[in-house]
């Protein structure tokens, strides 16, 4: 489904002062867009405000230099965010994303617009611009400063170029298209510095991190054939390493590296009775019908469980579930 701009470049048109909030937990899409739709609505002399549901993320703090990203109730106070007079959602369509934004937004008097690129969509009674063929709200945003006929400063290419190429793995995704690489030439035409953004992304781990990755890497086992390949990540593992729970982070994608492998699973001790366990495919196989079995959830490639009960009882559980369904 492609976007009418026009639509939205007239609705711009009729209004003066912008809210722009994304889902809670932002991403560099997230906070990309939200700061590039900031700067080319200033560009055209209006006011534009951003203000999340929650803190930005410490490790993408670089996404905002200037920190323009408003926390409701905390640098941004809800009695002063009367008098706007457009609301604009980027990068969610989900009530339950916006945390205490969706308030904000349920009692919004005025004009309310969507731009995202995500499929699945709730009725957040507002003009939605949705492109789900879009690898990122990050390119939305682009074609809208050029349907705007703002200038896209060095400003405006850096968070845009984050946002594509967070959004893309850093452009391996299946939802890489031609589209992509030319947005990707214009941004970079325009002031983005790729090999610095990589570094910024993908270059910043603390040392623990990478302790654990080891501990979580030496674990790794092999099973059916190594068509699954599943490790773990105790409590103590934590605690040796000085790792963050967060640190798990990205370390399921390693497993699915070795050759011949379909799918991963990777089961974390947050607790001693609470399992956090990932699970990801790289076939056809649906892990998410697995994850179904588990009250978890998440889609046929990624799909995560929160299992009340020890660490060793859910990795029993599971990966039978997972021997059974890759035969
Ligand atoms: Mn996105």
């Amino acid at each position: 489904m492609s976007i009418n701009w026009q639509a939205l470049v007239d609705l711009i048109g009729q209004h003066e002062r912008f809210l722009i909030t994304s889902h809670c937990r932002a991403d560099c899409d997230a906070v990309g867009s939200e700061i590039g739709l900031a700067l080319a609505l200033e560009a055209l002399g209006k006011h534009a405000r951003i203000v999340n549901g929650d803190a930005l993320p410490e490790h993408i703090a670089f996404m905002d230099p200037e920190s323009r990203v408003g926390e409701l109730g905390v640098t941004a106070p809800l009695e002063t965010l009367r008098g706007y007079d457009a609301f604009v959602v980027v990068d969610t369509s989900a009530w339950g994303q916006l945390g205490p934004m969706a308030d904000v937004l349920r009692s919004f008097p005025g004009q309310r617009i969507v731009i995202d690129h995500h499929v699945s969509s709730d009725d957040l009674q507002a003009t939605v611009f949705r492109d789900d063929g879009a690898e990122a709200t990050g390119r939305l945003i682009l074609q809208l400063c050029e349907a705007l006929h703002v200038d896209v400063t060095p400003e405006i290419a850096m968070p845009l170029f984050a946002a594509i190429a967070t959004d893309t793995g850093w452009f391996r995704f299946s939802s890489v298209t031609a589209d992509t690489f030319e947005a990707l030439a214009k941004l970079t035409a325009a002031g983005a510095k790729p090999p610095q953004l990589f570094s910024l992304l993908f270059e910043q781990h603390s040392l623990a991190r990478i302790h654990l990755r080891g501990r979580i890497l030496s674990n790794v086992t092999p099973e059916c054939g190594g068509r699954l390949m599943w490790t773990f990540v105790t409590q103590e593992d934590f605690d040796a390493t000085g790792a963050n729970r967060t640190d798990t982070e990205d370390a399921i994608n390693s497993l699915l590296t070795v050759a011949g492998a379909e799918v991963a699973a990777l089961f974390v001790e947050l607790e001693s009775d609470v399992t956090k366990v990932s699970l990801r495919s790289r076939s056809d196989f649906d892990v998410r019908a697995i994850a179904d079995q588990f009250d978890g959830g998440g889609h046929r490639a990624a799909a995560g469980i929160t299992y009340r009960g020890p660490r060793k009882e859910a990795q029993t559980a599971i990966l039978d579930a997972l021997r059974t369904g890759l035969g």
